[in-house]
This record gives structure tokens, C-alpha cells and sequence, in this order.
């Protein structure tokens, strides 16, 4: 294998029960700016995502569309395809939990347990929320229903939408022996369940103590056989969970080296919304068949839409109807300023109320007026005063003092100490730092001025060498979140050569600048956003 090290990450398999929204796409791109960030400090980077294909939820979408459930699946995976490309997003794989690779581990997956001896056979009765896909108990039901005054309707604990009573034959694991090998987990590695106050959350529940779950199901027949009694097919979180694991070869003999080398993933970025199955059910699965769980589950929060009727904050959802398309945003901001908005503007772990308003103001400070100007005020007046081209590189030219260079010195450490913890806001302030310097720096030295001096030439070389630096290292530092602009700025300045470089540290070192090569004008990288308000 490589010798460079793994990195594995992970978004959630969607549900295939309606067209991706925003919600979907920002945790997309959340993982995307994590992976390419990845590659430039030099990871071997496997970045997953793909589709929840079965379950009664995606049945039930199918059949309210008269297909079969495969067709449905089919005629909607191109809808989440697309966008992830009109996106940019990077991923290197994509599953779909009714391809045959999965079927195979799922069907593996189940002779481990037996044999380890964590499955047993009893029969369920109790709740059922098909938009959740989730079991809930008389008690949990009954005491969330008094809390909402339902007055006899018996609504989802979660989502508050109708549940179905479900009694039968059911395969059961044996979750409830996990509590104290997961509370140990939680205290060896308090970063498991990332942001830390989610983590508080889980123990919580987990030292409430566990109870066994249903894994399989037998009133319907849309999910994977269980190998052993096929009556029953294969409850759709045991499923969907396990297609981390699919991907890098778990059961598979073929991949056992991509398997050793790739597991277990670094990252599982999920919907606060999911934390349970992640950071309880999940990893108790890998424990009970010896594999190790992931270093780290982490969790953001939701995308919110006002509701005008109850005038709250609600989560966006398929399920709801109350979803934007991506498009919507991408018309309105282009595919960079989409990513740059949602990535720097809402922190990762939070809850984050969509608005457009907020959008164009964001668009507008920091790209037109901020980090597009500089660029081509810079790019402008490098093409004018030398002659369609960077400077000659003035001796020693690195090693003089500037404003900008004293910024750049270890800037990388200061943005990575963020990226890493998927601080994107902290990470980008770093970045914008360095682009607001700059256009300070046009004002302060005023090139303009110079260059009407002959004498001052070596002078006007070194400003304008300074100014090319410092965008060389923004264009590259802000790669993760708009990698078509950066890759731009970089062709401007003939530097295409140093996208995607896969080690940054160095990249960014002041002083990789190239002198006398041409520049381009170009058009403006993001025209000012005029109101429609
Ligand atoms: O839960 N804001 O799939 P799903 C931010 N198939 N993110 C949102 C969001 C919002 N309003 N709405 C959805 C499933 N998401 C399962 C997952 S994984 C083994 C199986 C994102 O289609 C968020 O990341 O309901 C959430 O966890 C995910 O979409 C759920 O997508």
C-alpha cells in the first residue's frame, strides 16, 4: 500500500426518498473541505459517501411513485450523482447499499455475530417511525405523548410524525452487554464523539442503560436476506451502518490489504440527528465482532428554516417538505460562494438558520469586496506596471520585512490547529486575516505612486512580490472551501503547476513565488451581488 498515511472519511448513506436539499449537500461539503484539506498535508485519503437504498421508507417513496423500489432507487441516484458534481464535491467512492459488494459484507456481518454469539431470535412488539426508521418502546412513546398533550394519538418521540405498531419475528442484538465496554471507549478517547458537548450527550444516554435492538424484520421484504433465516431481512441501520466498513473490503478476501490499511476511518461525519446510531449502535457492532470502531464520529448540526406558521426555527428535511435545493443557492451565489457561505458562516457543530439575505452579505464583504479585489487589483497593476507579467524577483526579496510576511509565518500551523478540528470559521479567519492585510497594504504602500518613479522600481517590485505571495498562500490555504477559484488564481499567475499540492506546509513557505512569468486579468472571480430586495 501507499507510504503515505490513510485518511478515511465518511458522510452518511442518504435516503433515497427524495432529491438531496441543502441539509444533505452541507454535510457533503463539510466532509469534501475536510478530504481535500487532507490531501494537501499529504494523506492517502479515501472520502466515502452513497445511498440508503432500503428500509420501509424508501419502499413506501417507491410505491407512492408506483416503481418497484430498485427502479425508484435507480431513477433518483443520478439526482444526488449530479449535484455532487456540479458541487465539486471530491469523494472517491460511492455505495449504494444495494450493490452486490454490500450485500456480501451485510450477509458476513451476520455470521460474525452469530458466531460471536451476540444475535438471538425473540419476537418485537412495539413502536415504529418510518420517516426515522426507528424502534421506540410503549414507555418512550407513552411519555412523550403526555409531554405533547397528543390526547390518545401516539406521535414519534423524535419527529412527531405517526407510528406504525409493529409485532413480529425478529432477530435481536444484543446491545444491552455493551454499556460498560462503550463507557470505557468514551473515557479512552474523549474525542470519539466530537464537538465534546455532544459527547456529554451520548454518555448520558448510554449510562441509562441499554436495551436489546431488533436487527432484522419480517413484515415487509425490502433489505438484505438474512443469510441464515430468510424469512428475514436485514433491519436497515444494521445495514446502512456496516457500509463504512463495505467500502474498504470488510469480509471481502480480495481486499484484506485495503482493509488493514484503510480501517478503521478517522472520521464518520453525521447529522446530529444520527449520533445514537453512530456513537452507540455502531460502534457496539464493531465491537462484538472484533473490528475496531472509527476515531471519530462527528456531529453537526442543522440547517433551519423559518416557519412562518409557528414562527420557529425548523430542521429542513425531505420528510417535512420544507427543503431548498442546492440550485436554488448555486444561481444565486455560484457553486464557490455557496461552499464558502455555508463552510465559514455556520459553525460546524450548530445549528444554522438559512438566510439569503445573510448569504449576499457574506458573498459580498468577503468575496467581491475582500478576497476577489485583492486579486484582481493585484493581478492589474502586476499585468501594468511589468509588462503582462509578475516582477523580477528583487535579490533577497523573501527574506525582506513586510506586514504580510510576518502574517504568512506560520500560518499553516495556525490554520491546520483549526482544520483538524473541523473549525472551519477559526480556520478561514486565519485565511481572511492575511487577505484583509493585503488590501491594506495596497492602500499603504501605494503602488500606484510608486510606479511613477523610475528610481522606485526595485521598490515597486518588492511591493507587488509581496502582494503575489500573500495570494499565492490564501488562493492555496483557501483551496478546501472554493477549489475551482483557487486553482484559478493559481493558473493567473502561472502557477497551475502547485494546485493541489499534497504538501502545504512547504507550499505555503514565503517566498515560492514566480518572478517574471505571465499574469492574467481575467474576469472578476465574484461580481458584486446586487439585492433583489
Ligand atoms: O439518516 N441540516 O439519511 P438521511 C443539516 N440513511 N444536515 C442535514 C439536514 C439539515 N436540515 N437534513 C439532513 C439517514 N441532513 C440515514 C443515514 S448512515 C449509515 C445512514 C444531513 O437522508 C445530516 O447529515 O435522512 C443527516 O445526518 C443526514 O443528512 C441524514 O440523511
Amino acid at each position: 500500500m501507499a507510504d503515505r498515511p490513510s485518511f478515511y472519511i465518511t458522510t452518511p448513506i442518504y435516503y433515497v426518498n427524495a432529491a438531496p436539499h441543502l441539509g444533505t449537500a452541507y454535510c457533503t461539503i463539510l466532509c469534501d473541505v475536510m478530504a481535500r484539506y487532507k490531501r494537501s498535508m499529504g494523506y492517502d485519503v479515501k472520502f466515502l459517501t452513497g445511498l440508503d437504498e432500503h428500509g420501509e421508507k424508501v419502499q413506501q417513496a417507491a410505491e407512492a411513485h408506483d416503481m418497484t423500489p430498485q427502479a425508484w432507487c435507480d431513477s433518483l441516484a443520478p439526482a444526488f450523482t449530479d449535484i455532487w458534481k456540479t458541487l465539486e464535491i471530491s469523494n472517491d467512492d460511492f455505495i449504494r447499499t444495494t450493490q452486490e459488494r454490500q450485500v456480501k459484507a451485510v450477509q458476513h456481518l451476520w455470521e460474525r455475530m452469530r458466531e460471536a454469539g451476540y444475535i438471538y431470535k425473540g419476537s418485537y412488539d412495539g413502536w415504529y417511525c418510518v420517516p426515522e426508521e426507528t424502534y421506540f418502546t410503549d414507555t418512550q412513546v407513552k411519555k412523550a405523548d403526555e409531554e405533547r398533550h397528543t390526547e390518545g394519538q401516539h406521535l414519534c418521540p423524535d419527529c412527531g410524525r405517526s407510528l406504525e405498531r409493529v409485532q413480529e419475528e425478529s432477530w435481536f442484538f444484543k446491545l444491552s452487554a455493551f454499556q460498560d465496554r462503550l463507557l470505557a471507549l468514551y473515557d479512552e478517547h474523549p474525542d470519539f464523539v466530537m464537538p465534546d458537548f455532544r459527547m456529554n450527550e451520548v454518555r448520558t444516554f448510554v449510562e441509562g442503560g441499554l436495551r436489546d435492538i431488533s436487527v432484522s424484520r419480517t413484515s415487509f421484504d425490502w433489505g438484505i436476506p438474512v443469510p441464515f433465516d430468510d424469512k428475514h431481512v436485514t433491519y436497515v441501520w444494521f445495514d446502512a451502518l456496516l457500509n463504512y466498513a463495505t467500502a474498504v473490503g470488510f469480509g471481502n478476501p480480495d481486499m484484506a490489504d485495503e482493509f488493514a490499511f484503510r480501517w478503521p476511518a478517522q472520521f464518520n461525519v453525521v447529522g446530529k440527528d444520527i449520533i445514537r446510531f453512530h456513537c452507540v449502535i455502531w460502534p457496539a457492532m464493531l465491537m462484538a465482532i472484533g473490528e475496531a470502531v472509527p476515531e471519530h464520529v462527528f456531529a453537526h448540526g442543522f440547517l433551519m428554516v423559518h416557519d412562518d406558521e409557528t414562527g420557529k426555527n425548523v430542521k429542513m428535511s425531505k420528510s417535512l417538505g420544507n427543503v431548498i435545493a442546492p440550485q436554488d443557492v448555486v444561481d444565486m451565489l455560484g457553486v464557490e460562494g455557496y461552499r464558502y457561505y455555508f463552510m465559514t458562516d455556520c459553525v460546524p457543530g450548530e445549528d444554522g438558520g438559512i438566510s439569503f439575505g445573510r448569504m449576499e452579505q457574506v458573498y459580498n464583504a468577503d468575496l467581491a469586496n475582500s478576497w476577489g479585489n485583492l486579486v484582481s487589483r493585484s493581478l492589474n497593476m502586476s499585468a501594468k506596471y511589468f509588462d503582462g507579467c509578475t516582477p523580477t524577483l528583487p535579490e533577497g526579496w523573501a527574506d525582506a520585512e513586510s506586514p504580510l510576511r510576518e502574517i504568512a509565518q506560520g500560518i499553516v500551523g495556525r490554520y491546520a490547529a483549526h482544520m483538524d478540528k473541523v473549525e472551519y470559521v477559526a480556520a478561514k479567519d486565519v485565511v481572511m486575516e492575511l487577505v484583509h492585510a493585503a488590501n491594506h497594504y495596497i492602500e499603504d504602500s501605494m503602488p500606484w505612486a510608486v510606479a511613477k518613479d523610475p528610481e522606485r522600481a526595485g521598490e515597486l517590485a518588492q511591493i507587488m512580490a509581496n502582494l503575489l505571495e500573500a495570494i499565492r498562500i490564501c488562493a492555496h490555504l483557501l483551496e478546501p472551501f472554493m477549489p475551482e477559484t483557487s486553482a484559478e488564481v493559481l493558473r493567473r499567475m502561472s502557477l497551475a503547476d502547485e494546485a493541489d499540492t499534497q504538501d502545504l506546509e512547504a507550499c505555503c513557505a514565503w517566498g515560492g513565488l514566480a518572478g517574471g512569468v505571465p499574469v492574467t486579468k481575467g474576469d472578476a472571480l465574484f461580481p458584486r451581488l446586487q439585492s433583489q430586495k
